[in-house]
């Protein structure tokens, strides 16, 4: 929960509603609220009474404001951060307020927003409030529209949110390695009046996400920071999956999910049971007339989606990036393809020379999912996660949409798996059998492929 130097707790949010100034906060700063625990909060209901949805940030939570002389304000900390990518790693990144990504924010189409970035890094940062319209010289485009934020400074941040919609922030100042380190947050801007935009429903379940990636060494903490492409950790909010809460769902309940992307190349972001729409992007929302039906979105570099559907399929749905190699984790690289070799008598030699010796990748690499290798300290394993039926076989950007008969509106708790209705799961054949040898792959076994082309033109129209 809130920790260090509290703010104002969420429970003392809630109490003592709208206006509330902790004493420190009066005559100065708002003091910044702190996050030192990488489990899902409840979303953060309005205090001020202007009442909206508040979203539920995946491994996160939003910042609690201070109502001061009609604005809102926030107080970002810029600061080296520990986060837990996962159960069994732990990485230093940069981020705010405790984690990365920092705390969400959130607030109202014509809010008056003031944000206190203080700066506690090593170097100097900016904040860029993409997607937000504003002043120029509020866009926190370090050198062009403002002077970096010096380190041990604190700089204030003043605009109007003029629209509803789905936006992130993000440093512009030597953002290559600050956002490699994992500085960034979500942005949320709930319609004042909501009927009154096109576009924009609302939501029982409202979910965000941001998508960035890691190159972190096994064993090691640390991001290396000039990785352009061959990244080793696919995350979203900074974890990966078995890290990454659920996304519970009660029957019925029409939900929205949104991310951005924050890596350095695109995602498509598929959804199992459900066909969906894309609802919104960081330009505002899709008019129902625009919009199509889809089960995979792509997100590139730099783009944020938010989609929709209605919960009316219960069950324990994939939801993952549909590039294979993002639902796995660090050693998924620079392992030869030995599928077909035959490791057999190999193996027994190494065997004599080194017991415990493991061969592997002959069968493919499911195995993999089971395989008790030893890790090096603080990595994941490539591919983990078990569930009701065996190992799932994944890492990175995975997770499972939970959707429920009878929750309560406002419970996120994990239910545990899908209690599937009798005579509803695959099952193995157990009539008449059919042979059906492994295959043993390998070239060298196959026909010679006879390729017969038939070139347009030679044989006239069919
Ligand atoms: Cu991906």
């Amino acid at each position: 929960m809130v920790s260090r130097r509290q703010f104002f707790g969420r429970g003392a949010a809630l109490a003592l509603g709208a206006g509330l100034v902790s004493k420190a906060g009066a005559a100065s700063l708002p003091e910044a609220p702190q996050m030192d625990s990488a489990a899902m909060q409840p979303p953060l209901a309005p205090p001020d009474g202007r009442p909206y949805r508040p979203v539920a940030t995946l491994n996160g939570w939003t910042s609690p404001w201070r109502a001061k002389d009609g604005w809102k304000e926030f107080h970002l900390v810029a600061e080296p951060v520990q986060r837990e990518i996962a159960p069994g790693m732990v990485a230093n990144l940069w981020g705010y307020n405790g984690q990365s990504p920092g705390p969400t924010i959130e607030c109202v189409e014509g809010d008056k927003v003031r944000i206190f970035v203080t700066n506690r890094l090593p170097e100097h940062t900016t904040i860029h409030w993409h997607g937000i319209l504003l002043p120029s010289g509020m866009d926190g485009v370090g050198g062009l529209t403002q002077p970096q934020i010096p380190v041990g400074k604190t700089f204030v941040y003043e605009f109007e949110m003029t629209k509803s919609g789905t936006f992130m922030y993000h440093p512009h100042a030597d953002e290559m390695v600050q956002m490699a380190m994992g500085m960034m947050g979500f942005l949320v801007v709930h319609p004042r009046n909501p009927k009154a935009v096109r576009g924009y429903a609302e939501v029982d379940r409202d979910f965000v996400f941001l998508i960035n990636a890691y190159d972190i060494e096994p064993g090691s903490a640390t991001p290396k920071i000039n990785t352009m492409l061959d990244f080793n950790l696919w995350t979203w909010n900074s974890r990966a999956f078995p890290g990454i809460d659920p996304l519970v769902v009660r029957k019925g309940d029409r939900v929205r999910i949104r991310f951005g992307n924050l890596t350095m190349t695109n995602h498509p972001i598929h959804l199992h049971g459900y066909d969906f729409e894309v609802s919104g992007t960081d330009g505002g929302w899709v008019p129902k007339t625009a919009r199509w039906p889809e089960v995979t979105t792509d997100v590139a570099v730099g783009q944020m989606r938010a989609i929709e559907f209605v919960a009316n399929a219960p069950g324990d749905w994939a939801f993952h990036c549909h590039k294979s190699h993002h639902t796995m984790n660090a050693m998924g690289h620079d392992v030869p393809t030995t599928i077909g070799v035959d490791f057999r008598e190999v193996a027994k030699r190494i065997e004599r020379l080194v017991p415990g010796y493991m061969a592997m990748g002959d069968r493919g690499m499911a195995d993999m999912g089971e395989m008790e290798m030893e890790l090096p300290a603080n990595t994941l394993p490539m591919m983990t996660g078990r569930g009701p039926f065996g190992p799932i076989e994944m890492g990175g950007m995975f997770t499972v949409v939970k959707v429920r008969e009878g929750l309560a509106a406002n419970d996120y708790r994990d239910p545990g798996w899908y209690a599937h209705p009798p005579g509803t799961v695959a099952r193995e054949w157990t009539g008449e059998p059919f042979a059906a040898p492994r295959a043993t792959g390998g070239a060298a076994h196959s026909p010679p492929v006879e390729l017969q082309v038939r070139k347009p033109g030679a044989h006239g129209h069919h």
